[in-house]
């Protein structure tokens, strides 16, 4: 019999079968990658399967050549609807070099397009690995309007699908299964990775959920609340890069010494209450060094965040003190997702997916009545489920982080998600054994910013689900031009790092990590001032 032909009827059979002829079908390790072409996967095209020599690959619709070691390219295609169209890719090394992992890298923002830079840093390190444009092309979110299913792919279905398809196409390639299998995502690829978690707990044994936009119905209004807050009724910004610049130093200013050492950092935001009225212009004058009234509103409402109007619940995290600007590039900032926007960020949500009117017009939006009608009809959208006693009985183990300057999710946001499971599931010890946070002071949006935001969270994943390590704290690192200079212990989450007093604060083994007096509510003297 053919291995081709023994591959559909294995595929086609029950899993014991599947199981018992695996490793008969291939003794030597899998199949030569042209015949992978021949899969029978029920609603999936395998468009091409083509044996990469080493060297340069140039992906395509980028010219950023990548340079990598010999693997089997699979293309494929997958329509679990009818009018779906989710493109993936699945790489797999050859097998005396595969690492006998399945790792299954995430998106960026509606990004329809493969991930392959991760991809390549998956397969350089030995791993199959595997990532779907979500089932559109490119960043304009019109790729929804008339299409809800081709909405479903890109909330949560792609990435399964994806997922389920390519574990059969590494059995196939390599001769048997994976002996794990890991998700890796930030920003979107947080939200895929915290979807997975939530509706597929089977899917992946560890889950690094990194800066995760899970939150995105609210996060959306967060954004258009936000522009509309920070821009004049032209519709120009309100803050410049040079006021955003000067906020963040000011913040620095005030809240550096909150966590008992001045280096630079605000180790927890939510501790500091800088009031950027300090900042306010004297008669009249509007220089770099000062805010005007309209600079001073439009940051408080930043840093507020969307609140309902009708019982001022907040509604969604407001940005941190310390992310307005404090790098030079605009993602360092509020300027991304922000200012820079000449229309609010993420309209074609309402546009395409929600309301069905291209010429939806947002001043008419009502705050309380159009998110509960949001949350209604688009729920499945934002992976906010807090049991995630699935996951724990599957036995996978789950690795979130966060950036305490992210401009873009804000960290409180997180940080409340991470709570609200360790509530649902009974406590922080019933929570701690399979589910971690680590908070980064100083970290932007999945990377970046002064503090230290270099770490290895997939390497301390392994670790705990191959060899029952959690991590108890990930060390990580900073550089200025390559060059590290600054290390430090990220740690379990409500644990900080904590300075022991000696020895270099640039350091990480001079640190411990430490339980800290609960976060205060809301304190703030009448004049603003810092608590
Ligand atoms: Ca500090």
């Amino acid at each position: 019999m053919t291995r081709r032909l023994l591959t559909a009827i294995v595929l086609a059979t029950a899993p014991t079968l599947l199981e018992a002829a695996a490793p008969a079908a291939a003794p030597n390790g899998g199949t030569a990658c042209a015949t992978l072409a021949a899969l029978t996967i029920p609603a999936v095209t395998i468009r091409s399967a083509t044996a990469m020599p080493a060297g340069a690959f140039t992906p395509p619709g980028s010219r950023q050549e990548l340079v990598l070691p010999a693997f089997c390219r699979v293309e494929a295609t997958a329509r679990p609807t009818s009018d779906s169209e989710i493109k993936f890719e699945v790489w797999l090394p050859p097998v005396e070099a595969w690492n006998g992992k399945f790792q299954g890298v995430g998106n960026g923002g509606y990004m329809g397009s493969i991930s392959y830079p991760a991809m390549a840093t998956a397969l350089r390190k030995g791993y199959a690995t595997a990532s779907t444009d979500t089932g559109h092309i490119g960043d304009d979110m019109r790729f929804g309007q008339g299409h809800p299913e081709k909405i479903v792919d890109y909330a949560y279905r792609a990435v399964h699908v994806m997922t389920e398809t390519s574990k059969l196409i590494v059995r196939d390639a390599q001769g048997r299964f994976a002996d794990r299998s890991y998700f890796v995502g930030c920003s979107a690829g947080g939200q895929q990775a915290l979807g997975e978690a939530q509706r597929f707990p089977e899917d992946y044994d560890g889950i690094v959920a990194g800066d995760p936009a899970n939150n995105r119905i609210r996060q959306t209004f967060g954004f258009l609340y936000s522009w509309i807050a920070t821009h004049s009724k032209e519709g120009a910004p309100i803050l410049s890069q040079a006021k955003l610049a000067l906020l963040s130093k000011s913040a620095v200013d005030a809240c550096d010494a909150i966590d008992g050492l001045k280096d630079g950092l605000i180790d927890d935001p939510r501790r500091c209450h800088f009031d950027p009225a300090k900042l306010l212009c004297r008669n009249g004058a509007d220089d770099a060094a000062c805010l005007t009234a309209p600079q001073v509103d439009a940051a408080r409402k930043m840093y507020e965040g969307l609140k309902s109007p009708k019982t001022g619940e907040q509604v969604y995290a407001g940005w941190p003190r310390g992310s307005e600007g404090f790098g030079d590039s605009a993602i360092e900032s509020w300027r991304t997702y922000v200012m820079d926007p000449p229309e609010p960020m993420r309209l074609g949500f309402f546009k395409y997916f929600l309301f069905h009117d291209p010429n939806w017009d947002y001043h008419t939006i009502d705050w309380d009545r159009d998110l509960a009608y949001a949350e209604q009809k688009l729920g499945f959208f934002a992976p906010v489920e807090r049991d995630l006693s699935g996951l724990k009985k599957h036995g996978g183990k789950l690795i979130m982080y966060t950036g305490w300057l992210d401009p873009v999710v804000p960290p409180q946001d997180t940080v409340s998600y991470y709570e609200g499971v360790v509530k649902t599931m009974g406590g922080s010890e019933k929570t701690r054994d399979f589910f971690r946070l680590f908070a980064a002071p100083g970290m932007g949006h999945c990377s970046g910013g002064p503090g230290p935001n270099q770490f290895d969270a997939l390497g301390a994943l392994e670790q705990w689900v191959e060899h029952g390590a959690a991590p108890d704290k990930l060390i990580a690192s900073h550089a200025t031009d390559g060059k590290i200079d600054r290390t430090r212990p990220l740690c379990p989450y409500p644990q900080v790092a904590r300075w022991k007093g000696t020895g270099s604060s640039d350091d990480a083994a001079n640190f411990t990590c430490a339980t800290p007096p609960p976060t205060p509510a809301t304190r703030t003297t009448p004049t603003g001032g810092t608590r």
